[in-house]
């Protein structure tokens, strides 16, 4: 501990930034919320008016005594601070990681390894290319960042929602950040990497070539955060109580599977909901269907190599398929708490791949290394100074005692003359802590070579992962690829970009090469396959059994007249799964029907079908053909979602061209329990995937039955 205060020494009274003292929470508020009922200045003083400024008459002059116009205006002027430069665009949640205690032979970190121990976390989730304000949905890379307030300090696993990076080497990221992001000339396109700039570079760094694979697969554009693997992309080393180390991957896991949204739902939810992920995530905690994850990892050997069955793990442009190394769960997260203020909470929080804890260490891989620079020293712009860490959304659980000093916003009342080490002013102050203290003491390892700026020549495989990612996936998976490759290159204009595009698809996949020239209206280069080596079949996304319902949206089609009893009982049905049910009408208000009453919370006006994974039309609903109502069912029935109707709903379907007979499609006499259990099956399998072909060759909704 550091020596108390000196008899003669003050220092300022405890209150919070809102001028309340820390006593405890008054009134089970928080004394870091508003607090008097008086309107205030930053300075505590009560106002009278906010509306008019201080002038000399009626229709005079303003006068620059009005401290109160200054301040507001002022305050007002500052409220932004730089936008993140990549991974602008985020929301975040709190929540617990609790620790099965199975990492415990691997590491010394108690929030791994101590079993049951229960560690708060903030996760922030994000596309990466967008401004703040663009779009959810947009095909990007998710950030995937978890900050867990240890016992031993804060860690912070800054991953994505794709295994694998661009890049093997940092200093390449400015590069493909300004060739994803807009051109500079006229800053457009917002959010895209279907343009010129990203293309160029992609083709010519081919490493990029896995990442870029991903990217044009549904993992590119996801139904939800809720429904996204998270990974730590590098290898860390851990290390446990004996000193003995290994290497790892992390894998977040969702509990609901992974799953994406179809390509048109992806560009339909940019314009009708940008917040789509981010309403999404904080609807789902509101509603205590708390998003959950597993944390796992592939344990390597750490031996000298660095390699695990011939693949390099310090290159990030790698996976280890899950078939040669399994994911070994050692804990769980759960999202329970919605942040209370955006600003203070999702746009200030810093994550740092340097905030490790003992027990967690470094590998040699150079984009690791090179991030460990760049996080520390973003904060400084982005948060204006060097005290981002007393940001309340920064601050470590565990007690600080770290001789860093003064700054801009110095929040902490230091006591004590010596912060510098050895003192004896201080009675030596603070205490270095040695292994045995749970000080973070680096294990030994030898580190010998040339100074070079070069890579090891196992970085060169650029293909075979890309191949064995492409050649795993299921058929209906590859086709969303092709198709993904087709439209991004097809926003390209440079031909000689598209043509580089095409040579790189010829080393992946013969078929897939020929689809995207064919879109292009290029001639197909002679395909050159790399071999993809094992294949990876966990990779796929379309899995036979089905996933839990938790927070999935029915929407049902009803009106004045509508069998709300049935509603109800379909109701019940979907709750009892964790998911909800909303009702959608020709105009708002309420349903009544006798002592039944449904409330409408959509209507044809506000509903659009992106937000429902399922589509029921109930018995009575209005059969006037409105054709928002056509539009919500046709475009469900082409996004694969699951249909259904009820009575007389039926006819309502007929008349949007779907087939009652149609694979995925639900009906019945009533909203009886068998179907729904059959609306329930249908949303565990997230799409009726069996009726691709009826709508894979055609974005016009089907033909009318005759
Ligand atoms: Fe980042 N990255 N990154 N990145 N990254 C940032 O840090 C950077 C990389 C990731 O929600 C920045 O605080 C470099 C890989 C996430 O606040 C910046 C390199 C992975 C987030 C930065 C990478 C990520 C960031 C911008 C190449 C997945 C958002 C603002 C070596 C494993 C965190 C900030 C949040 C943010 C640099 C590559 C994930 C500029 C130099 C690989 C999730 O420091």
């Amino acid at each position: 501990m550091p020596p108390a205060r000196q008899p003669d020494q003050s220092a300022p009274t405890t209150v919070s930034p809102t001028g309340v003292t820390y006593e405890g929470p008054r009134e089970g508020r928080d004394p870091r919320a508003q607090a008097g009922d008086f309107l205030t200045s930053g300075t505590g003083v009560r106002l009278p008016d906010t509306d008019h400024s201080l002038k000399a008459g009626r229709r005079g002059p303003v006068l620059l005594q009005d401290f109160h116009l200054r301040e507001k205006i002022n305050a007002f002027d500052h409220e932004r601070i730089p936008e993140r430069v990549v991974h602008a665009r985020g929301a975040a949640a709190h929540g617990v990681f609790t620790a099965y205690g199975t990492a415990g032979k691997l590491t010394r970190a108690a929030v791994m390894a101590e079993k049951g121990l229960e560690t708060p976390v903030f996760v922030r989730f994000s596309t990466v290319l967008g401004s703040r304000g663009s779009a959810d949905t947009v095909r990007d890379t998710r950030g995937f960042a978890t900050k867990f307030y240890t016992k031993e300090g804060i860690w912070d696993l800054v991953g994505n929602n794709i295994p694998v990076f661009f890049i093997q080497d940092a200093i390449k990221f400015p590069d493909i950040i300004h060739a994803g992001k807009p051109h500079p000339d006229r800053e457009i396109p917002q959010a895209q990497s279907a343009h010129d700039t990203f293309w160029d570079f992609v083709t010519q760094h081919t490493e990029a070539t896995h990442h870029t694979i991903w990217n044009m697969s549904d993992r590119g554009i996801p139904r939800s955060y809720r429904t996204m693997e998270g990974f730590g992309v590098h290898t860390f080393r851990l290390v446990n109580a004996d000193r003995e180390t290994c290497l790892v991957k992390f894998h977040w896991k969702p509990v609901l599977g992974v799953h994406s949204l179809t390509w048109e739902e992806a560009q339909l939810a940019a314009g009708f909901d940008p917040d789509f992920h981010r309403r999404d995530l904080a609807d789902a905690i509101e509603n205590g269907a708390f998003p959950e994850w597993e944390l796992g990892v592939q344990v390597f050997p750490d031996n000298e190599e660095q390699t695990f069955e011939g693949i390099d793990l310090l290159d990030s442009t790698k996976i280890v398929p899950e078939e040669l190394a399994p994911v070994q769960p050692i804990g769980k997260l759960v999202l329970n708490g919605n942040p209370t203020n955006y600003f203070a909470e999702t746009e200030q929080v810093a994550f740092n791949t340097n905030h490790v804890v003992p027990g967690i260490e470094f590998t040699n891989d150079p984009l690791l290394q090179g991030r460990n620079f760049s996080y520390l020293d973003t904060q400084l712009t982005r948060l204006g100074g060097p005290n981002w860490r007393q940001i309340p959304i920064n601050r470590s659980h565990s007690p600080l005692n770290d001789n860093l000093r003064d700054g801009f916003h110095q929040d902490a009342v230091h006591e004590g003359q010596a912060p510098y080490l050895p003192n004896t002013v201080d009675a030596g102050s603070p205490v270095p802590a040695d292994w045995s203290d749970g000080g973070y003491v680096e294990v030994p390892r030898p580190v010998q070579g040339e100074i070079v700026r070069e890579t090891h020549v196992s970085f060169e495989d650029h293909f075979s992962q890309a191949a064995m990612f492409y050649a795993s996936l299921t058929s209906i998976e590859q086709q969303h690829i092709a198709d993904a490759y087709t439209f991004e290159l097809g926003k390209v204009y440079e031909q000689a970009i598209k043509e580089r595009a095409l040579t790189v698809l010829a080393t992946i996949d013969a078929d897939l090469v020929a689809q995207v020239a064919t879109g292009l209206g290029l001639p197909a280069p002679a395909p050159e396959p790399v071999e993809p080596g094992v294949l990876s079949p966990t990779l796929r996304q379309i899995k036979p059994e089905p996933f839990p319902i938790t927070g999935r949206i029915v929407g049902v089609v009803a009106g004045p007249g509508a069998d709300l009893k049935g509603i109800a009982k379909l109701r019940k049905a979907l709750e009892a799964e964790g998911a909800l049910l909303r009702v959608i009408a020709p105009h708002g208000g309420q349903l009544v029907d006798g002592k039944d009453v449904e409330i409408v919370e959509r209507t044809f006006a506000t509903g659009r079908s992106i937000e429902f994974d399922a589509i029921v039309v109930a018995d009575g609903a209005p059969k006037d053909g409105d054709f928002r109502a056509v539009v919500m069912l046709q475009e469900a029935f082409r996004h694969l979602k699951g249909i259904g109707a009820w009575g007389d709903g039926v006819e309502v379907l007929r008349a949007a061209g779907i087939d009652p007979e149609a694979p995925g499609v639900i009906t019945g006499p009533s909203a009886n329990a068998a179907m729904a259990a059959e609306t329930v099956a249908a949303l565990g399998m997230h799409r009726a995937w069996d009726r691709t072909p009826l709508v894979t060759n055609s974005v016009v909704p089907p033909a009318p039955a005759a």
